[in-house]
């Protein structure tokens, strides 16, 4: 570390009973200028601002250990102009409202959050060539029922074949299926993009760059740039990218974020009344189940929901299974 010079700014005086109020002891940043964090490698951080400037900043030391990720709203100030070489300085972090994580360390199970405040987590499968496979889609799930963002399912490469019937058994969770396939119209997925902030997830090979390209003509462009300005080659294949779908790069049209190379999100543990959380209609249901239960146990009210006196309505009966599906799942 290098050494740091003191100058007489640096020599404490204490002051007085009754001097200035505290907080202007601070800087106020009311200056600061909202933006949106796009890609964070090591100390470097690309934001892009509400009026659609790419900007590289490191964080503010104020901000202490404080971690800044993709898809976290922050304040910077400083040189904000985006010019390459220019610095600015992230002094806020707005609170996330939900964040997904990667294990890094799987012996001393070490999570690291790599993005935040999700909308949707867009479950990109191919019909084939990958086949799906049901234990990849089941981990999303529950990554996303957990943290309160909304599944939905994509089907790629539906020219190769036929999407396989069981990721319609998904419908019975309420999580939308859609399908699509190279050169095909893409107004649906768009309408489902637009305004929310998206992270696509899925194996490498499903055709993730093909529809981000197909759907943001200005991916690339915009990826170049931030590359640029963070001074790094290639975009790495390991860390998330956010694009915004407006080609002006203002956030009100949505971001989309592409996470190259992640399975699947690590979850320390699952909390059933998280997941079930995410059904707002079953709410009523499990208030008559015993304290803590598990929801896949014997007496829990959803069995009595799904067979009312021992008559099975094969829907809930349906959905009863799918949800406790998700909630036996083993996080290793
Ligand atoms: N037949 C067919 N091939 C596709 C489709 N989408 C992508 N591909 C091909 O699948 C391969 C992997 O696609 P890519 O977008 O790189 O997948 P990623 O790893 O998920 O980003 C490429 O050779 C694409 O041309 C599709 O809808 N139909
Ligand atoms: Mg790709
Ligand atoms: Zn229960």
């Amino acid at each position: 570390m290098a050494k740091r010079k003191f100058d007489e700014t640096d020599v404490k005086i204490r002051p007085s009973r009754s001097t200035r109020p505290r907080s202007k002891d601070r800087p106020s940043h009311s200056d600061a200028i909202n933006a949106f964090v796009t890609t964070v490698d090591r100390g470097r951080t690309t934001c892009i601002t509400d009026d659609g400037v790419i900007v590289t900043a490191m964080k503010a030391r104020e901000l202490g250990p404080k971690s800044v990720v993709v898809g976290d709203h922050v304040g910077i100030v400083g040189d904000t102009s985006g010019t390459i070489g220019s610095l600015a300085r992230i002094v806020t972090v707005k609170e996330r409202k939900n964040s997904l994580s990667r294990t890094v360390d799987d012996v001393a199970k070490v999570e690291r959050i790599i993005v935040a405040n999700i909308d949707q987590l867009i479950i990109v499968v191919a019909a084939t060539n990958p086949e799906p496979r049901r234990g990849l889609i089941d981990r999303f799930l529950v990554s996303a029922f957990h943290e309160g963002i909304t599944p939905v399912i994509l089907v790629t490469k539906v020219d190769l074949g036929p999407e396989p019937d069981f990721l319609h058994e998904y419908e019975s969770l309420n999580v939308k299926v859609l399908t699509t396939s190279k050169g095909r119209d893409l107004s649906l997925i768009r309408e489902v993009l637009h305004g929310k902030t998206s992270v696509l997830v899925g194996h490498s090979g499903v055709g993730k760059s093909t529809l981000i390209n197909a759907l943001i003509p200005h991916a690339e462009r915009v990826i170049g740039e931030v590359n640029e300005v963070t001074g790094r080659g290639r975009h790495t294949s390991s860390s998330a990218v956010a694009i915004p779908l407006s080609s002006h790069l203002k956030s009100s049209d949505g971001w989309v974020i592409d996470t190259p190379g992640i399975r699947a999100f690590g979850l320390a543990h699952i909390d059933p009344n998280r997941i079930i959380a995410a059904f707002e209609d079953l709410s009523d249901v499990i208030s008559h189940c015993m304290p803590n239960c598990s929801h896949s146990e014997e007496g829990c009210a959803l069995t009595e929901w799904a067979a009312p006196n021992g008559v099975v309505i094969p829907e809930r009966q349906r959905r009863i299974e799918s949800l406790r599906s998700l909630l036996d799942i083993k996080l290793d």
